[in-house]
C-alpha cells in the first residue's frame, strides 16, 4: 500500500525459496491496544549461494532481533519487511515486535471483531503479525501460546491441539497450541474472546473422535445448530465420495462479525463470517441455509483440497479454490436437488463470471499477472476454476477422477503444488490425454460455440458443425481453440431419444472438440431431429444456435435433462429480450406472443416436475444476466424489457399463479428439500402475479402473508416483492421489519440490499440509508447489503445518465480506500466497465476513475483496478 506505481508480480518469475523455516514458536501477550509477539523460528539456509534472510512484514513496529539466543544488528527495515544479512546455514531466529489490533480496520493480520481478536492471513495477512517467510512454499509447524485477560478473553484459540494452559497472578491466563501438520503462514489463525460454544463429536471412519466446537456470540446459541448438522454431513460426505477423513483430534468454527469474505480454512480452526454460521428460521432465509451448508463444507473440505495439498504459489490458487468449489458444489447437489444446484451455480458463472470475462479485468484461473493477491480471490479463479474441474470430471467420470485425486494425494500430500501438478495426476491416473485441457488454465475469456446443422433425411443423417472462438480480452489479444467437452442429445418429435450412432457404432453423448471448426456426423436418424445442445452445461461457453420457439418449448417439457430444461427457457426469453430491447431503443411496442406464455403455463403446471424446478424455469433472468447477452449495455431498455415481460407473465397466467400460490402454502416450517421447493414455487408465484393490472389483490397478498409468516423465508419474500413491484404496503412493512429486527445486523443486512434494489429513487434511500441506526461503513456486510447491492444489484440506477451514482461510488470508496482497501476494490469492479457502456456514460465512468487515481494512499487494490479499466478504453 502508499506506493505511487505498485510493482506487479508475475506467474513465471516464481524462485524457490532461498531459506525454509522448519518450526515457528509464537507468543502472543494480547490485547487490542498493543499485542506484542515473539517468534522464534528455526531456519535452514536452501540456496547456498545466499545468506541474506529476506523477511516480509508490514506495518509492525521491531523491537528485538536475536539469531541463536544473541543480539544480532545486521539488518535493514525496509518498505516491504526486513533485510537480514550474513546469516548461518541453520539457525533460531527471534524476532520480537508489537502491533496494535485495534487500528487494523483493513481486517487482515489481527484485529478487533467485537469484544474479540481474531486473525485473517490468507492470503499475505501474516506479514501485519510479525517478519516471517510469509509464502504458501514455507511449510513450518506452528506452536502458539497466548496469554491475555482472563475475564475478557475467555478463550484462547490456535491451530492444532491445546497442549497447555495456565493462570498468572495479574489476571490473565494462557493457553498454548500446537498444530503437528506443517503449515504456511496464511493457515495460520488465533481468536480471543468470549463466546458461548456449541459442542459435539464426529467419529470417523477409522473410529476416531473428532471433537467439534462451534463459537458464536454470547445469545446466540440458538442459531448454531444448523451449522453443526452441516459439518457433520460435510464430514460424513468427503468420507464416503472421496474417502477422506478428518485429520487431528478438534475441529473448531469461529464465527465473528466483522469479516472482509465469507470464511477461512485456517488448520483445525476455521473462522466464518457469522453471515455463514448463524441462522434459525426467524432470522435466516431458506437460501441462507443453503449457504451455511455450502460454505461450511466449503472451508472443510479445504482440510486436504488447500492444507494437506497447498499452492506453490497464489498464482495457482484455483488448484485449492477451483477444487474445493467443485467439491462443495458436488456436496450440495447430493444433499439437495442437484438440478436445482446445477442451475443456480450456472446462473451466477453466467452472470458474474462472464462479466469478468468480459471486463478489463479478466484473467485465467491462474492468473500471469498480479499487483494486489487479494484482487484475484474472483469468480473466474473460483467458480470458472470448479467448472475446468467439471470438466475434467466429465472427461473422465467419477471412477477415474477419484483415481486421479488418489494420485494427487499420493505424490503431493504434505506439499506445495501447482495447477500442472493436478493436471498431470489426473492424466496419469486416467489414462487421458489432457495436454490440450491444459489450456483452460493459462486462456481467459468466454468461448463462443455457433453451431449449425444440417438434415439429410434420404441418407438419414443428421450433421453438426461447432465452430468455437473466444473474443480477445484486455490480457490476451489472441486466442486459440480449446479442448470442449460438448454434451449433447438428440430427440424424435415424438419426446423419444435418438441413440447416437457413426458407423454402425454407438457414440459418447459428449464431443470432444479440439478444433476451431468440426464436424459431426450422426447415421440412422430418421427423422430431423430436436437438439439439446450442452447438457448439465458441460462447458463454460456461450452458445449460439438457431432454435425456433416451438423446439425451445419442445425443450422446455420434454427434455430429460432438468438444466436443459431451463436452459431451452432462458433461451426462449433471450430470444425476446434482445429482440425488445432493440424496439424498446426504436420506440416500437413490445412483444411477447401468446404461444411463449403458453409454453411457461405448461411447465407451471407440470405435475411431474419439481417445484423448486419450475420456481427456476419461472423466474426471469436478472438485468445483469441478459446485460451478457450484449456488447454495449443498455440498462435502462433492459429495466424496462424486463419489467414488460414480467406484466405479460402476471396477466397471461395470472390465475395459474393464484392457484398455485394457495395450494402450496405450508402449516409450518420445516428445512427439507421438499418444503424449501414449495416455498420457492409459492413466492416465486407471488412475486410475478404483484405485477398483474390488479394491485389490489397483490396488496393485500403480500401484505398477509408478511403479517403471517413465521420464518423469515416467507416474511422477506413478501418484503421484497412489496418493493420490486411497489405494492402500496411497501411503507408500512419496511418500518416494521426496521422497527423488528434493527438490532441484528445480520437480518438487517436483507433490508438495505432490498432497498438499494429498489425500482424508484434507489440512490437516495440508500444516501438516507448511511446514517441508519443499523449502519456501519466499518462493517463489510453492512457496506456490501447496502452499497455493494446498489452498485451491482441495480445497475439502472447505478448508471444513470446524469452520473449521480458514479458520484456518489466515488465518494464512498474515496472513504473505505484508507478504512478497508479489500472491501474497497469489491465494490468498484462496476465503475471499471466502461467499454460496455454508450459513449456518455464511458466518458463519465472515465472521469469517476480519474478523480480516484489522484486520491493520496491510493491502495494497490483500487489502483490496480483503476488502470485497467483506464487502459482498457485508451
Ligand atoms: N481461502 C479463503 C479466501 C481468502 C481470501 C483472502 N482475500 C476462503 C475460501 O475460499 O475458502
Ligand atoms: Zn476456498
Amino acid at each position: 500500500m502508499n506506493k505511487n506505481s505498485p510493482i506487479a508480480k508475475y506467474r513465471l518469475d516464481y524462485k524457490k525459496p532461498d531459506f525454509t523455516i522448519i518450526d515457528i514458536d509464537l507468543e502472543f501477550d494480547l490485547a487490542p491496544e498493543l499485542t506484542t509477539v515473539t517468534a522464534r523460528s528455526h531456519i535452514v539456509q536452501q540456496n547456498k549461494a545466499q545468506d541474506t534472510l529476506i523477511l516480509d512484514g508490514e506495518d509492525l513496529k521491531l523491537l528485538t532481533i536475536n539469531i541463536n539466543e544473541q543480539p544480532w544488528h545486521d539488518y535493514k527495515i525496509t518498505e516491504s519487511g526486513i533485510e537480514i544479512y550474513h546469516v548461518p546455514e541453520e539457525f533460531t531466529l527471534t524476532i520480537i515486535n508489537e502491533i496494535k489490533p485495534i487500528d487494523n480496520t483493513a481486517l487482515e493480520g489481527l484485529y478487533v471483531s467485537g469484544d474479540a481478536l481474531c486473525t485473517q492471513c490468507e492470503a499475505e495477512g501474516f506479514r501485519h503479525i510479525t517478519y516471517y517467510l510469509d509464502r504458501p512454499d514455507v511449510l513450518a509447524r506452528f506452536t502458539t501460546r497466548i496469554t491475555a485477560n482472563k475475564a475478557l478473553y475467555p478463550y484462547l484459540l490456535s491451530n492444532g491441539n491445546r497442549i497447555a494452559q495456565g493462570q498468572l497472578d495479574d489476571g490473565r491466563h494462557w493457553v498454548q497450541w500446537q498444530d503437528p501438520f506443517p503449515k504456511p503462514s496464511y493457515l495460520f489463525a488465533l481468536v480471543a474472546g468470549d463466546f458461548d460454544v456449541l459442542c459435539d463429536t464426529f467419529i470417523s471412519k477409522s473410529q476416531r473422535k473428532v471433537d467439534l466446537e462451534i463459537y458464536v456470540d454470547k445469545g446466540n446459541l440458538d442459531r448454531s445448530q444448523w451449522a453443526m448438522t452441516s459439518l457433520k454431513n460435510a464430514m460424513q460426505w468427503d468420507e464416503s465420495r472421496f474417502g477422506l477423513e478428518y485429520d487431528l483430534d478438534i475441529f473448531m468454527i469461529v464465527a465473528v462479525d466483522f469479516f472482509n469474505m465469507g470464511a477461512m480454512e485456517n488448520k483445525g480452526l476455521n473462522i466464518f463470517n457469522s453471515k455463514y454460521v448463524l441462522a434459525k428460521p426467524e432470522t435466516a432465509t431458506d437460501h441462507d441455509y443453503l449457504g451455511i451448508e455450502g460454505v461450511i463444507g466449503h472451508e472443510y473440505f479445504h482440510n486436504w483440497t488447500g492444507n494437506r495439498v497447498t499452492c506453490r504459489d497464489w498464482f495457482q490458487l484455483s488448484l485449492k479454490e477451483g477444487l474445493t468449489v467443485f467439491r462443495d458444489q458436488e456436496f450440495s447437489a447430493d444433499m439437495g436437488s442437484r438440478a436445482v444446484k446445477r442451475i443456480d451455480d450456472v446462473k451466477i458463472l453466467r452472470t458474474v463470471q462472464f462479466a469478468e470475462d468480459a471486463s478489463p479485468m479478466a484473467h485465467p484461473i491462474r492468473p500471469d499477472k498480479v499487483i494486489e493477491m487479494n484482487n484475484f480471490y474472483t469468480v473466474t479463479v473460483y467458480e470458472k476454476g470448479a467448472e475446468v474441474i467439471r470438466m475434467m470430471h466429465t472427461l473422465l467420470g467419477e471412477e477415474k477422477f477419484q483415481a486421479g485425486m488418489q494420485l494427487y494425494f499420493q505424490r503431493h500430500d504434505g506439499s506445495a503444488a501447482t495447477c500442472d501438478d493436478f493436471v498431470q495426476a489426473m492424466q496419469d491416473a486416467s489414462g487421458i490425454d489432457l495436454t490440450h485441457f491444459k489450456l483452460w488454465y493459462s486462456q481467459s475469456g468466454t468461448p463462443e460455440l455457433t453451431i449449425t446443422d444440417h438434415y439429410d433425411q434420404q441418407n438419414q443423417q443428421y450433421t453438426l458443425t461447432v465452430k468455437q472462438m473466444t473474443p480477445p480480452t484486455l490480457d490476451q489479444s489472441e486466442k486459440q481453440p480449446l479442448h470442449i467437452p460438448l454434451a449433447i442429445e438428440l430427440y424424435q418429435g415424438s419426446g423419444e431419444l435418438i441413440n447416437l450412432q457413426y458407423q454402425g457404432q454407438t457414440i459418447n453423448q459428449v464431443l470432444n472438440l479440439h478444433q476451431a471448426q468440426q464436424q459431426f456426423i450422426f447415421e440412422n436418424v430418421k427423422e430431423k431431429p430436436i437438439i439439446a445442445l450442452l447438457q448439465d452445461f458441460s462447458a463454460p461457453v456461450k452458445l449460439h444456435y438457431n432454435y425456433q420457439d416451438n423446439e425451445l418449448i419442445f425443450l422446455m417439457q420434454k427434455a430429460n435433462n432438468a438444466f436443459n430444461r431451463y436452459d431451452a427457457a432462458q433461451m426462449l426469453l433471450a430470444k425476446y429480450i434482445y429482440l425488445n430491447v432493440s424496439n424498446y431503443q426504436q420506440k416500437q411496442s413490445l412483444i411477447l406472443p401468446d404461444t411463449v406464455i403458453d409454453g411457461f403455463r405448461a411447465i407451471l403446471l407440470s405435475e411431474q416436475l419439481d417445484s423448486a424446478l419450475i420456481a427456476q424455469i419461472l423466474t426471469l433472468p436478472s438485468e445483469n444476466e441478459i446485460a451478457n447477452l450484449f456488447t454495449i449495455v443498455d440498462p435502462d431498455a433492459i429495466y424496462q424489457v424486463r419489467k414488460f415481460l414480467l406484466c405479460q407473465f402476471a396477466n397471461g397466467l395470472y390465475d395459474e399463479l393464484y392457484a398455485i400460490y394457495h395450494h402450496h402454502s405450508l402449516p409450518y416450517y420445516r428445512i427439507t428439500h421438499t418444503d424449501m421447493a414449495k416455498r420457492a414455487l409459492r413466492n416465486c408465484c407471488l412475486y410475478i402475479l404483484s405485477f398483474a393490472d390488479n394491485k389490489k389483490q397483490a396488496d393485500l397478498l403480500v401484505k398477509s402473508q408478511y403479517e403471517q409468516a413465521d420464518n423469515m423465508t416467507d416474511s422477506l419474500a413478501a418484503l421484497h416483492t412489496a418493493v420490486m413491484a411497489q405494492l402500496p404496503c411497501k411503507d408500512i412493512l419496511l418500518t416494521d421489519f426496521d422497527e423488528q429486527w434493527h438490532k441484528d445486523g445480520l437480518v438487517m443486512d436483507k433490508w438495505f440490499a432490498l432497498q438499494a434494489s429498489s425500482p424508484n429513487n434507489a440512490l437516495q434511500i440508500v444516501k438516507k440509508l448511511l446514517t441508519h441506526r443499523s449502519f456501519s461503513l466499518n462493517n463489510p456486510n453492512r457496506v456490501r447489503s447496502l452499497i455493494g447491492a446498489f452498485v451491482n444489484n441495480n445497475p439502472a440506477a447505478f448508471h444513470m445518465l446524469d452520473g449521480s451514482g458514479y458520484h456518489f461510488l466515488v465518494e464512498i470508496l474515496t472513504e473505505l480506500n484508507q478504512k478497508n482497501p479489500q472491501v474497497a476494490s469489491r465494490l468498484i469492479d462496476p465503475l471499471i466497465r466502461l467499454k460496455r457502456y454508450d459513449e456518455k456514460r464511458a466518458s463519465l465512468m472515465r472521469e469517476a476513475l480519474e478523480r480516484l487515481l489522484k486520491l493520496n494512499n491510493l491502495s494497490n487494490d483500487l489502483y490496480e483496478k483503476i488502470t485497467k479499466g483506464l487502459e482498457n478504453n485508451a
